[in-house]
C-alpha cells in the first residue's frame, strides 16, 4: 500500500515502477481513502502500540493506494525492496529510503506474512474475498 505522504508528493508512478522492475506483477491496484474508522480496523494488530492513534490520523489523511502483487517468496523480497520501517534506518536504494519522510510517513506498507497478504488483500479488494 502506497501511503498518503508517497501519492501526495506524486511518488506513486516512481515507486510502482520499481516494483514492477523487482519482478512484481501487480494483480490489483486503485486509489482510495480510509476513514479513521477503516485504518484503525486495517491496523488492529496494533491497538495496543502507543503510536496506534498518530498512525490511524495519518492513514486516514490522504489518498493511498493498496495493491495486491504477485511474485514468488513476494513476502519477503518485497520487505527488501522497501527497507526498514524507519528511513533513518533502511538500507541505501530500498523505496523507504529513496521515498520514505519519518516512521509514520514512510511511504509504504508491505504485509508481513502470506495469511496477513491475504487479510489484506481482501480488506481493499472485494473480488479477492477467497484469495
Ligand atoms: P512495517 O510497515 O515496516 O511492517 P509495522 O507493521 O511494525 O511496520 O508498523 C506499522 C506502521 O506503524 C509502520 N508502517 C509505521 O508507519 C508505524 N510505526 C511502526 N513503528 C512505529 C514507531 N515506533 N513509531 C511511530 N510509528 C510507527
Amino acid at each position: 500500500m502506497l501511503k498518503p505522504d508517497a501519492v501526495l508528493a506524486n511518488n506513486a508512478g516512481a515507486i510502482t515502477k520499481m516494483i514492477e522492475e523487482a519482478g512484481f506483477r501487480i494483480v490489483a491496484m486503485k486509489k482510495t481513502n480510509l476513514s479513521s474508522e477503516l485504518a484503525g480496523k486495517f491496523y488492529e494488530v496494533h491497538k495496543e502500540r502507543g503510536f496506534y492513534g498518530e498512525l490511524v490520523t495519518y492513514m486516514s489523511s490522504g489518498s493511498i493506494i493498496p495493491m495486491i502483487l504477485e511474485k514468488e517468496n513476494a513476502v519477503e523480497d518485497f520487505r527488501k525492496l522497501i527497507g526498514a520501517t524507519d528511513p533513518k534506518k533502511a538500507e541505501a536504494g530500498t523505496i523507504r529510503a529513496l521515498f520514505a519522510k519519518s516512521i509514520d510517513a514512510n511511504a509504504i506498507h508491505g504485509s508481513d506474512s502470506d495469511e496477513n497478504a491475504a487479510i489484506e488483500g481482501s480488506f481493499f479488494f472485494s473480488q479477492f474475498e477467497r484469495f
